[in-house]
């Protein structure tokens, strides 16, 4: 009886499977044209300035070494490419901030890509980076044999010079058989030089193919798009402005080869939207995760998982999205992303929860470095809030759990939003045999309410903030996020009563302020305090509060040292 019922369970499971992957095959419809299928073998005789790109360059490959594994390891650093990186110079070499000048900061050179075109443009496709990885990547060994991958590139109405110098770095610095394609994936875009000036340049590079959606597609379903038509055995997934840095990719693939069901992320540098300059994030290496509204949030390493080397690899909970190498196979069986989701947004959660959740991993990998423009604005119409809050309700509602209940809570507007079907994904998980949310909390985000805690633990005080020296009132001039808290007179004392103006502080459980009272709080708005408030180093004045109506004092200390951060004294006065 039992047998049989897990026979059906299985044949169930493949049915399901089977489903899921012909709704993917129909995405192969939204393509066009797979251009370049058969291009001519290129000569080492580059036009246009272009240096040979890994041109038979003999690479040091002997240190083969057998370690416990047995398998034959070896040093894949291209040290050619390497002394030629050296020898460069010119504007941004090694990653060097762009010396701008007030006619490069012109509005004009950030409205189309959302970052300084006119810089990049003066910057060589070729450009040199700084090996800022930690010294102990540079001895390291990594299996001999090694996956091939298959790079896609998802883009839409991306810069020139920032889209092909993020094709250039990879084929730069990869090992060449290490490369099986480079798939850029047009996903509708309408500028002119992304036409046949694009298709004409990569023609010179054979494993560079271009793929085109036929409507706009949206990220994840373009991301889709290339995972369908690489032929790789993994897939690893860019950005269509990052530079690749020094032996990025052995790294990546040694772990999953190590263990096919690993999704690994390199570590995601910063390329500064105004001068290009190349610079770690700030923190460097830390754990991916998100708040209880799903925003994705980095965490520090928690001491417990601190290793005496830290260029190893660590766990994440949470992919930040754009940059991952995964198993070809394994995503399929993980059923790819949810092709429900819309455009963009969401998408990383999605994938982190269900490969920890059924049965792989997530790695960052501080040896493997691509930087990535973060851009100043988004330069194109994307999909309101309501794509978003949609996926993000999807995958809550698939993968959550009773946890989705905390989203909820904190964005009621989620909880009637309708998310689609969602029948299938569930039956995926079920066919996956995945584990429960709370087993993800508690295996593998265990450090995660320690910062963000499910349910918020209630404010230390409230009311105003009144400096014990010069007797004034902080006040939020505009009650939006970000905007700075300065010093006026105390409403109190112009005869206001207010206790909706902008005189109202929180001093949360985090130690952190937030404009308004505990019951009209709304979510986490960072205020920056305005150096002439930080200089006060004042104590002031709040209401204690576990609730609304408590009159009780505290006083409460700014730390000077620390933006916003507070202590709070020990209660004092009584107030009336
Ligand atoms: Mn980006």
């Amino acid at each position: 009886m039992r047998r049989k019922e897990k026979k059906l369970l299985q044949f169930a499971g493949l049915f399901v499977v089977a489903l899921l992957f012909l709704s993917n095959v129909c995405l192969w419809s939204l393509y066009r044209d797979r251009a370049f299928e058969n291009l001519p073998e290129i000569s080492s005789e580059r036009p246009g300035g272009i240096p040979v790109i890994q041109g038979g360059a003999t690479r040091a490959q002997l240190v083969a070494a057998v370690e416990p594994g047995n398998a034959r390891r070896k040093d894949w650093h291209d040290y050619n490419a390497i002394r030629r990186d050296a020898a460069r110079s010119g504007n941004g070499e090694r990653g060097k901030p762009f010396p701008l000048t007030d006619a490069d900061r012109v509005d004009q050179a950030y409205r189309e890509n959302g970052f300084n075109i006119y810089v990049s443009n003066r910057i060589s496709l070729n450009r040199s980076l700084p090996d800022i990885r930690h010294a102990n990547c540079r001895r390291k060994l990594y299996a001999e044999r090694l996956p091939n991958t298959s790079v896609i590139i998802p883009f839409h109405n991306e810069g020139w010079s920032t889209l092909l110098r993020t094709v250039h770095s990879v084929l730069n610095r990869s090992p060449p058989e290490l490369i099986s394609e480079v798939l850029l994936v047009d996903d509708f875009s309408d500028k002119e030089h992304l036409r046949t000036s694009l298709e004409q340049y990569v023609a010179r590079f054979p494993k560079v193919r271009i793929l085109r959606t036929r409507k706009r597609e949206g990220l994840i379903r373009a991301r889709l798009l290339g995972a369908l038509a690489a032929t790789g055995e993994v897939l690893t997934f860019l950005d269509s402005h990052c530079e690749a840095n020094v032996n990025w990719l052995p790294p990546l693939l040694d772990r999953i080869s190590q263990n096919r069901r690993t999704i690994v992320c390199p570590m995601i540098d910063v390329i500064d939207h105004d001068n290009f300059g190349y610079e770690t994030q700030v923190g460097d290496a830390m754990r991916g995760a998100f708040d209880w509204e799903l925003y994705y949030k980095r965490l520090p390493i928690p001491p417990e998982l601190q290793r005496e080397d830290p260029s190893k690899p660590f766990e994440s909970p949470v992919m930040a999205g754009g940059l991952f190498a995964v198993d070809r196979k394994w995503f399929w069986e993980l059923g790819g992303y949810d092709t429900g989701l819309e455009i963009w947004g969401g998408e990383q959660f999605e994938i982190s929860f269900k490969v920890w959740m059924c049965g792989g991993r997530m790695e960052d990998v501080p040896c493997s470095r691509v930087g990535h423009i973060y851009r100043k604005y988004v330069p194109y119409k994307v999909p309101g809030g309501v794509t978003l809050a949609r996926n993000l309700k999807r995958v809550a509602e698939v993968w959550m759990d009773e946890y989705a209940e905390y989203v909820y809570q904190r964005r009621p507007e989620y909880r009637h939003l309708p998310a689609g079907d969602v029948t299938a994904q569930r039956d995926l998980r079920n066919s996956l045999g995945c584990r429960s949310f709370s087993w993800f909390m508690a295996e593998v985000a265990w450090d995660l309410p320690r910062h963000y805690p499910p349910t918020e633990p209630s404010a230390a005080a409230w009311g105003e903030l009144r400096s014990a020296s010069s007797g004034m009132c902080v006040e939020a001039k505009h009650l939006s996020s970000g905007s700075a808290l300065w010093l006026e007179t105390c409403l109190k004392g112009r005869g206001e009563t207010g206790r909706s103006h902008g005189q109202v502080f929180t001093l949360g459980w985090r130690q952190d302020v937030r404009v308004g009272n505990p019951c009209t709080l709304r979510g986490s708005v960072w205020m920056p305090l305005h150096p002439a408030v930080l200089s006060h180093c004042m104590t002031v004045t709040a209401c204690r509060a576990t609730n609304c109506g408590s009159t009780d004092r505290i006083r409460a200390c700014f730390i000077p040292a620390l933006t916003a951060a507070w202590t709070a004294a020990a209660q004092t006065e009584q107030s009336s």
